[in-house]
């Protein structure tokens, strides 16, 4: 007998029986679909058959952070919207749609007949637009591959837990935060940009050390903008509108590349046209009256890089609009595309003051206020984000601002001008309103300066008292012929809308989004306040004892999404007054700085060290992503039908060993498949890191493998590799071209690793089955057997051995229909177990 006559046989048998089997399946399918109602609940009775006593499968899904393979119960958040389909032997399938809990559950049922089902999980519209499967694992509590086999026959539960995961969001544990810093005025801090581990907390120098300038003042000047470019290892940090204090030497509508690294000097990037006009009196800092209209109205605002590293996005504040570069190269000589930041109905036209900028899930959003300047009535105020995708500006949140807040400096103004934000004013006219006495400037005007989402895609809102920018701790008035010098205390804020489960946004303390305020945690500010994060004010004395400020947040944030933290930039961080750095607030409770200073912040600005004192001088924070890395396997079975597909209930072989060899052929990483069947190479935490787009061989030795729950149990040195590339889908065929010299059960397959950070790829798979003899006599008898549990007639070598559970594979049972399809299994079984041992 030669192997091509074998091959022959067993090709001809896939094709009927591919044929009966998508036949079945799809009149199995049109019932099914005819009974089911709802995405979520599916598997609805109503076939008669033997597996309503199938147990109940759960499918959920998660949004992993973390690319390790393994879930974190703590962290991963509920996935909805993910197609999930069941498929048994016979083609029969369900399909749901995962809930707001991330689950499908399959209750028993017989819709799906045998109780080995498998399970594809599929990324549908629009979550495929950020979404992709996130790396498995064979470790412990491990995610499951989009592919995955499950058992549920005589009532056992089963559950598949998969994760997806936009690998934007990857970090690494020891990841940096970036932060620009401001000085100006009577300042002597020449840092214009610092990087810290994200664990820092204490003060500097005295706790703990201080952080690592990147660039300097005489480098760029005064800035806020700031986005980390994990493509190029660059920060990109742009000029800023201050009073009392310079731009850098390429003026107010610059934009620098900063190497993260401190390989080199900054250099010019690119320039927002027409954003700066107002020149300061370089002459007179301390006093630059002809600047104090100025600021936050000109110059540049936030900064913002597209998920894929290819633009970079820039509010111009002068002309309010929103300036794309292309970000690919060292510098971009001129803007892509700039186009105006609508006015989302402000009191007047001119009122609108877009400022925010950030990337989330491939969705850019811009955040603003209507600043009530025209009309000066706090009624007015409110803050706008929209999404902007493709041309349009879409508002996806609308918050009005003249809500109770704590107060700027407890009992400096016994008015609502200290604990409400207000409409925006710097006129000379009104100058004296915002003196609360004795040279305090208090007047909290908002400004929404940064966007960041929490891991189940709420807002978390920084918002600058821009105010702050038009004074300094020490500069002077700046009415003629007034040169008194004023101290300004900022009275920013951090605030959370959290995401809607059907779409939208709650404000804090509205809907089921948490009011977090309580007299034990908000540093005794008035009753009646509401805040997520109540831990934003600063009492030396310690928590119990009411501190002089209760909203010392200074409105940039950002979110690691792998950290229980989020940070703000902070006035009086620690215990020290007159200072800067950073507070960290849990994501869950709200706690912050306040709660423990030494614990929840960093100092690093020390006492009027920049010049501006309480009225903050920090820019906008930025953390060092990573680029994910990548993965691939996933699965070695037996492919007892022959059929070159990754059927339900084809059994799948623990123990192969799996070799990964690179381009040279040298072994880089072994593994061998667990009790699933699956291995994987790559990952976050792998021992072994493969290179993007790299070619490889993926080497399959399954002498090695486990056959116990083969039938026969054949030696594992007499499987061979099934039929390669069978039919159309990728995911559930097998790589390896059978080899024809050397050992038979050893084999292989190249491959090319992923070329995009976090994609994984899970199907270079191997089937391998155990040849049989031709046939030698005709193989399909006239009539059908006995529809009894009876064993037909011996086979004596008369049809192929089925050297598997399935129930395809009997040329007779062609001609048998659905009803007896219960009958037909439990002759195989018998047939099976009769079945001789071969070789
Ligand atoms: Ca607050
Ligand atoms: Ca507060
Ligand atoms: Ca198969
Ligand atoms: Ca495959």
């Amino acid at each position: 007998m030669s192997v091509a006559v074998r091959d022959d046989f067993h090709e001809g048998t896939a094709m009927r029986r591919t044929t009966w089997r998508r036949t079945v399946g799809q009149a199995r399918v049109g019932f099914a679909v005819a009974l089911l109602a709802s995405s979520a609940m599916i598997g609805t009775p109503g076939v008669a058959g033997a597996d309503a006593t199938d147990g109940t499968l759960t499918v959920q899904v998660l949004r992993d952070f973390f690319g390790t393979g393994v879930i974190n119960a703590t962290m991963d958040v509920p996935q909805r919207g993910i197609d999930v389909r069941v498929s048994d032997r016979g083609g029969r399938q369900v399909t749901g749609t995962t809930d707001a809990t991330g689950k499908v559950v399959v209750p028993p049922s017989t819709t799906l007949v045998g109780g080995s089902y498998r399970v594809d999980v599929t990324i549908p519209a629009p979550y495929s637009d950020y979404l992709q499967a996130a790396p498995a694992s064979t470790a412990t509590n491990h995610f499951d591959s989009f592919t995955t086999f499950v058992e549920v026959a005589n009532g056992k539960d089963a559950s598949v837990v998969t994760g997806v995961w936009n690998a934007a969001d990857f970090t690494l544990p020891d990841s940096r935060y970036f932060v620009p810093i401001q000085s100006g005025g009577t300042g002597t801090d020449t840092r214009a940009l610092v990087s810290f581990g994200v664990n820092t907390r204490g003060t500097c120098p005295a706790q703990i050390a201080c952080p690592t300038t990147l660039a300097t003042q005489a480098q760029v000047g005064t800035t806020f903008g700031l986005v980390y470019d994990k493509y190029r290892n660059r920060l990109l940090q742009s000029a800023f509108a201050r009073r009392h204090t310079l731009y850098g030497p390429d003026g107010g509508d610059a934009i620098h590349a900063v190497p993260v690294d401190g390989s080199g000097a900054p250099t010019l990037f690119a320039k927002v046209p027409g954003a700066a006009v107002t020149p300061h009196d370089t002459a007179n800092l301390t006093k630059d009256a002809a600047f104090t209209e100025a600021p936050t109205k000109e110059s540049i605002g936030g900064l913002a890089l597209s998920e894929d590293g290819s633009k970079l996005y820039a509010v111009n504040l002068l002309t309010r609009s929103l300036v794309t570069f292309d970000a690919t190269g060292s510098t971009a000589a001129a803007p892509q595309a700039t186009v105006p930041i609508p006015d989302p109905g402000c009191a007047a036209t001119a009122d609108w003051r877009p400022f925010a900028v950030s990337t989330h899930d491939n969705t850019l959003y811009v955040g603003g206020v209507c600043s009530a300047e025209s009309t000066q009535n706090r009624a007015d105020l409110k803050a706008v984000v929209y999404a902007y995708k493709g041309s349009q500006f879409t508002a996806v949140l609308t918050q009005r601002l003249d809500f109770a807040r704590g107060e700027v400096l407890v009992g400096s103004t016994g008015s609502a001008q200290g604990n409400h934000w207000n409409p925006w004013d710097t006129a000379l006219a009104t100058w004296g309103t915002h003196d609360v006495g004795g040279g305090s400037m208090i007047d909290p005007q908002p400004q929404l300066a940064s966007l960041a989402f929490a891991r189940d895609g709420s807002m978390i809102l920084g918002f600058r008292d821009r105010f702050m920018d038009v004074v300094a701790w020490g500069g002077l008035d700046p009415r003629p012929g007034n040169n008194a010098a004023q101290n300004g205390f900022s009275g920013g804020d951090i605030n959370m809308a959290c995401v809607n489960p059907a779409g939208g946004y709650s404000w804090e303390g509205t809907g089921t989004c948490p009011d977090h305020a309580a007299t034990t945690n908000n540093g005794q500010q008035g009753a009646g306040v509401v805040e997520y994060f109540p831990g934003d004010y600063f009492a030396p004395q310690g928590p119990t004892t009411r501190g002089p400020h209760e909203e010392a947040a200074q409105g940039a944030v950002a979110y690691i999404p792998q950290q229980q933290w989020v940070v703000s930039t902070q006035m009086d961080p620690t215990t020290r007054v007159i200072t800067g750095g950073t507070g960290y607030y849990d994501i869950t409770t709200g706690h912050g700085p306040g709660n423990n200073p030494n614990a929840n912040a960093y100092e690093f600005v020390g006492p009027n060290q920049n010049g501006f004192g309480k009225a903050g001088g920090l820019g906008a924070l930025a953390y060092q992503a990573a680029n994910a890395p990548v993965q691939i396997g996933n699965l070695v079975w037996f492919d007892g039908d022959h059929n070159g597909v990754q059927d339900p209930a084809d059994v799948r072989l623990p123990g192969a060993t799996v070799n990964l060899l690179d381009a040279n052929g040298n072994q880089v990483a072994t593994t061998k498949t667990d009790a699933a069947g699956e291995y994987y190479f790559g990952g976050v935490g792998a021992t072994y890191a493969l290179t993007r787009g790299a070619r490889y061989t993926v080497q399959f030795n399954v002498c090695t493998a486990n056959t116990d729950k083969v039938p026969g149990k054949p030696a594992a040195t007499d499987l061979r590799f099934t039929l390669p590339v069978a039919g159309t889908d990728r995911v559930h065929d097998s790589n390896v071209t059978p080899p024809t010299t050397g050992r038979l059960c050893d084999g292989s397959t190249p491959v090319t690793a992923p070329n995009t950070p976090g994609e994984v790829n899970h199907t270079i798979d191997a089937g391998v089955y155990i040849p049989q003899p031709p046939p030698t006599t005709t193989p399909a008898p006239t009539t059908p057997p006995p529809t009894t549990t009876s064993p037909p007639p011996a086979p004596n070598g008369s049809r192929p051995p089925l050297p598997d559970t399935g129930v395809s594979g009997i040329p007779w049972l062609l001609g048998l229909g659905v009803l007896t399809l219960a009958a037909g299994t439990a002759l195989i079984l018998v047939t099976r177990k009769r079945r001789p041992k071969r070789d």
